[in-house]
């Protein structure tokens, strides 16, 4: 009995042995799950991190190289900042890199997209928009209406009692457009004409911006970005108060014929003819390109030049009899403005990097003009110093320069950076879409996002 009694509790006790080693087993094999699990999320989580900081990375390099050059700037080198930026586009860190590219005429570039590459919707005319493909004169008239401060709507357009009749919650702002998305909210502006295929105005072209219908939107499956209207129009330009030399700009309404004419060159009586004109009327700039001081001065030399506009059937030379040389035309250009800069101003384009698109399909200039401009302008890395260059190339006259002359400028104030951020140990990636206003320092961030 008390053997079989042993036997029967050595076999109990080895029973229980058993038991816990197999109850241990399937304890450690849950840990091990568990901390494979914990361990995988953890190096996911450390992937995302590690994406956001490159791009992070991308977004800080380009803020520094803006700052430097506003500090700096290169009065015979306009472009020395896009230079800089495009060379400092990419780079690796220890724990991942970062990329900043944009879509512009068909090409993928390196670097942040320049604002001033486009017009602001904020200062095109009803006739210039109606050049713009997909645009009819009713939404024309609508963007107008949007922008413009009264109630009072345009031949064909929309104020507030459009926007109620059909039930919207909201109405025209009445004031400057801040985003090109806000074009949106206009009547007839869909988004399928103010987006293109980059239908998440990030100014690049991604997977399913080029995989056809696919997934949303239904593209054109070819490698390139057609970025719709916002390929011509930007809300973010603003006109800077510095001059391409860093000094602030000589504003005529105010100024002084001492200060004129110290800083453009023109002698103490052209200064005071340029001051009576500049305080009458409504002047613009451009008008000085046709018409020489003294008629502007007594009130001659109206804006007319705006009848020859385009050269689509390429005018010929003269008329610029009297105007002023172009040494000066670009001094006074360049330091002096008309312009109200004691607020935020809707930017000029740059004509260093105007989209071809845009001289063609907004401001309507003949292709074979446009080649010439963006051939030559690209022949100089370091860009036109002046508007008035233009003036050199053939088939650039005065008048047609005089039509065009109001929307450019040779520097830009405003960028977006698109930086793509991606983990060296997981390969996650992050984009950063920073928009930034580099006329003052510190530079302003005027919109964020991050996907
Ligand atoms: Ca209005
Ligand atoms: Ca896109
Ligand atoms: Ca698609
Ligand atoms: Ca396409």
């Amino acid at each position: 009995m008390n053997t079989h009694y042993r036997n029967g509790r050595r076999g109990a006790v080895l029973a229980v042995v058993v038991w816990s080693v197999a109850i241990c087993a399937i304890v450690v094999a849950a840990v091990q799950i568990l901390a494979y699990r914990q361990a995988t999320l953890g190096a996911e989580a450390l992937g995302r991190v590690q994406a956001r900081w490159a791009a992070r990375a991308g977004v800080e390099t380009m803020l520094a190289i803006m700052e430097y050059h506003t500090e700096s700037p290169e009065v015979d080198d306009p472009m020395a900042l896009a230079r800089d930026m495009e060379g400092h586009s990419s780079g690796e860190l220890d724990t991942g890199l970062f990329d900043i590219r944009h879509f512009q005429d068909g090409v993928d570039w390196a670097g942040p997209l320049d604002e001033h590459s486009k017009l602001n919707i904020n200062k095109v005319t009803k006739a210039e928009l109606l050049n713009v493909p997909d645009m009819s004169p009713d939404v024309a008239d609508s963007l107008i209406d949007w922008r413009d401060d009264n109630d009072e709507v345009e031949a064909t357009g929309a104020e507030s009692d459009y926007y109620a009749n059909r039930g919207l919650t909201y109405q025209p702002r009445n004031a400057d457009f801040r985003t090109v998305g806000e074009m949106e909210l206009v009547a007839g502006c869909w988004p399928e004409y103010v987006r293109g295929e980059d239908w998440n105005l990030n100014n690049r072209l991604d997977p399913q911006e080029n995989d056809g219908s696919l997934t949303w939107p239904d593209d054109k499956p070819d490698g390139i970005l057609d970025p719709g209207w916002s390929g011509y129009f930007t809300a973010y330009s603003r006109t800077s108060a510095l001059s391409p030399s860093g000094e602030p700009r000589l504003a005529l309404a105010e100024a002084s014929a001492e200060d004129v004419a110290e800083r453009t060159g023109l002698s103490q009586a052209q200064a005071e003819q340029l001051l009576t004109w500049a305080k009458s009327g409504t002047p613009k700039l451009s008008q000085l390109l046709t018409a020489p001081l003294e008629t502007l001065a007594s009130g001659g030399g109206a804006a007319g030049s705006t009848a020859g506009r385009t050269g689509r059937s390429s005018g010929g030379r003269g008329g610029s009899a009297g105007a002023l040389p172009s040494n000066l035309l670009s001094k006074i250009f360049n330091e002096c403005t008309l312009d109200d800069l004691s607020r935020p101003f809707p930017g000029r384009a740059n004509i260093n990097t105007v989209s071809a698109k845009v001289l063609e399909n907004v401001l309507d200039i003949n292709p074979r003009l446009v080649d010439t401009i963006v051939g030559r302008r690209d022949a100089r890395p370091e860009g036109l110093t002046s508007v008035i260059d233009l003036l050199g190339m053939e088939g650039i006259t005065p008048q047609i320069l005089s039509s065009i002359a109001d929307h450019f400028d040779v520097v830009s104030s405003v960028y977006s950076i698109t930086s793509r951020g991606t983990s060296a140990t997981t390969g996650a990636e992050c984009e950063m879409f920073v928009v930034v206003d580099r006329s003052q320092l510190p530079v302003k961030i005027l919109e964020y996002r991050e996907q």
